[in-house]
């Protein structure tokens, strides 16, 4: 127990500005009362999540949507939120220039445009102090013979090894994979494999990037989370859930025993809590329900799941898989994730000095009608597509 609250104690789970914002589907975005019109607002919606479960210390950006005249600056107002930034997420998926791809689009113009939007990046997280570079890009084709896969995978290396190049000492590139969409007949960058073939070939700063989101439908995740370890090129997750495609509802919503079995991976090499070396992260859009409660709900499951992984135990799983006690190591793991855990969470938030029940602590606040009330007027933000 002890072991296990420890851990759960110094686990964070980065949460994604753009979450807080306006999001939907192409048949529709619905607009929500008091959604955050600039980045500084989204730290403030960020901070809250953090403020009731105390597990949520950093926030992802996106850029451009959470341009800024000063990184500097919007980096300070994060301290004094009490949240750090967290990773830098490069977009090259909505330029009118990227139609037929960004870094691996033919014209060497756009490459070229496409780089120094990922060069920007880097200047971006020295400006805010974030170590971390994620790259994920939409780039493919829609029809076969539309582009030469193999003359993308040159053109991707090139760029990858440029941006590679200009990365400083701590800083290091998360290449975060999909099977598709926005391509329909091929994605560059498609699954685990190809990621880490590049990353493999640019060197110790490149690392993979996992979201849960970007499979195909029956694929084994907890399986790519062990092998990336045992190969020391697991970077992070983009944590999420989904039903059929790249959904992006709360993780764990759709199948928490699948995040338990990916947290039951990463418990075995006592990859979960700090120092780690991996950046847990949220990765998702809440297009029908409140914003800061859906993220919070989320930052729960993840802890819920961790805490459960944390209860395996691994001795005795150890002995029945030696055994071959297939019964027997099946049962191991189903005990730990049958046990209830949230007294267990209740109780680390109470002597971590936080209300055991972050959901009723945040509806208690008053933020939800306090930000209702002060957005009157302003662009809310979104995806801006
Ligand atoms: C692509 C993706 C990527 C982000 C975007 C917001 O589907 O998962 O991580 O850049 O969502
Ligand atoms: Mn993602």
């Amino acid at each position: 127990m002890r072991d296990a609250k420890s851990v759960l104690a110094s686990q964070n789970i980065e949460t994604p500005s753009w979450a807080f914002g306006n999001s939907g589907t192409r048949f529709k975005v619905f607009a929500q009362e008091g959604v955050p019109r600039d980045p500084y607002e989204k730290i403030a919606d960020a901070a809250q999540v953090h403020r009731f479960t105390g597990t949520a210390g950093s926030v992802a950006l996106h850029i451009p949507w959470d341009k800024v005249d000063d990184f500097g600056e919007l980096a300070a107002y994060a301290a004094e939120q009490g949240v750090r930034i967290g990773t830098i997420n490069s977009n090259t998926f909505q330029d009118a220039d990227y139609m037929l791809g960004s870094v691996c689009h033919p014209e060497p113009g756009i490459r070229r445009k496409a780089t120094d939007h990922l060069l920007e990046c880097i200047g971006i997280m020295e400006a805010v102090g974030s170590d971390d570079l994620k790259l994920w890009f939409a780039d493919g084709t829609n029809y076969p013979g539309q582009d030469s896969i193999a003359a993308r995978q040159d053109r991707l290396a090139e760029v990858l090894a440029e941006v590679y190049g200009k990365l400083g000492e701590r800083q290091r590139m998360l290449l975060e994979y999909k099977l598709f969409e926005p391509s329909f007949y091929h994605t560059d960058v498609p699954d685990w494999g190809t990621a880490f073939a590049h990353c493999a070939a640019l060197g110790d700063k490149a690392e993979v990037v996992i979201d849960t989101g970007h499979h195909a439908p029956g694929t084994n995740i907890e399986f790519i989370v062990a092998v990336l370890l045992r190969a020391g090129k697991l970077g992070g997750f983009d944590f999420n859930s989904r039903f059929y495609a790249d959904d992006d509802l709360m993780v764990g919503s759709a199948d928490p025993f699948q995040l338990f079995r990916i947290m039951h991976e990463l418990a075995l090499r006592g990859a979960v809590g700090a120092g780690s070396g991996i950046a847990y992260m949220l990765d998702q859009c809440h297009n029908i329900e409140p914003k800061i409660p859906a993220v919070i709900r989320s930052v729960m499951n993840v802890q819920e799941a961790t805490a459960k992984a944390l209860l395996v135990d691994h001795g005795a799983l150890e002995a029945a898989q030696s055994a071959g006690d297939v019964l027997g190591a099946n049962a191991v793991l189903m005990d730990a994730y049958n046990t209830d855990v949230r007294p267990l969470l209740a109780e680390l938030r109470e002597e971590q000095g936080l209300h055991p029940d972050p959901v009723a602590a945040y509806a208690a606040s008053g933020y939800a009608d306090k930000i209702k009330s002060e957005r009157q007027g302003g662009q809310a933000a979104g995806w801006g597509a």
